[in-house]
């Protein structure tokens, strides 16, 4: 078990037991979480699984078998956004206070978090399945592509603290696009347009080393 240290002075998680975390080193949803707690400093104990193959730890702390799970005060949570809102609950900054704001924070990381679902889907679909069904893969993508458009819209009209790290919402957004360039590479030539709007934000992201240290292996 670790505990919390410093830039959180202020908030209720210092005294608690933080981790393990159980993560697989490409799951995006799990990134998200990591990014989270390394951007803030804080320490975890890192738990890393197979998800294809999920240890009898993982199933005893979430049935569902999926990660991220976060054990806090000895607790399982589970769900990325469960997690995210867990920690704003015990008092770490992920949302804005004002009401709209957070609205449109959240919506902005709904749309990342649904990319990064099509994404999955569409792995599972395409590389998981033994007999893969076209319907499907195009349907992923498609979701995919009208969820990316939408995220290129919102970006361009977001204040630019919410594309800066540790706002959540650029989080959100570089593990999505990483993801993406993982396991749909061919999206960038199809779909130029859907990315242009990203591309000084990838890169600019790519230069802090959380970012690069999380960066979901080939
Ligand atoms: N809604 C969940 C999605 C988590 C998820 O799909 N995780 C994937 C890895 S990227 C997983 O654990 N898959 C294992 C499985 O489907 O058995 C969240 O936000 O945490």
């Amino acid at each position: 078990m670790f505990f919390m240290n410093s830039l959180m002075s202020k908030s209720q998680l210092i005294e608690q037991k933080v981790g393990p975390l159980y993560y697989s080193e490409r799951s995006p949803f799990a990134r998200r979480i990591r990014l989270a707690l390394h951007l803030r400093e804080i320490e975890f104990e890192p738990r890393v699984v197979n998800v294809f193959d999920p240890p009898a730890d993982l199933l005893e702390q979430n049935p569902m078998g999926m990660v991220p799970v976060l054990i806090l005060n000895q607790k399982p949570i589970f769900d990325s956004n469960l997690i995210l809102e867990t920690l704003s609950d015990h008092g770490l900054k992920i949302w804005s206070d004002e009401v709209e704001l957070r609205l449109q924070e959240r919506l902005f990381s709904t749309l990342a978090a649904g990319v990064m679902n099509s994404a999955v889907l569409y792995f599972q679909e395409t590389k998981m399945h033994t007999s893969p069904s076209q319907e499907w893969v195009e349907d992923h993508q498609d979701t995919l592509i009208r969820s990316l458009k939408e995220l290129a819209l919102r970006f361009k009209q977001n204040s630019d603290h919410t594309k800066q790290l540790p706002h959540q919402n650029a989080i959100d957004l570089i593990c999505a696009l990483d993801y993406v360039d993982l396991r749909l590479p061919h999206l960038r030539q199809d779909y130029p347009d859907c990315f242009m709007a990203f591309e000084s934000f990838q890169k600019s992201m790519n230069e802090n080393i959380w970012v690069r240290h999380t960066h979901p292996p080939k």
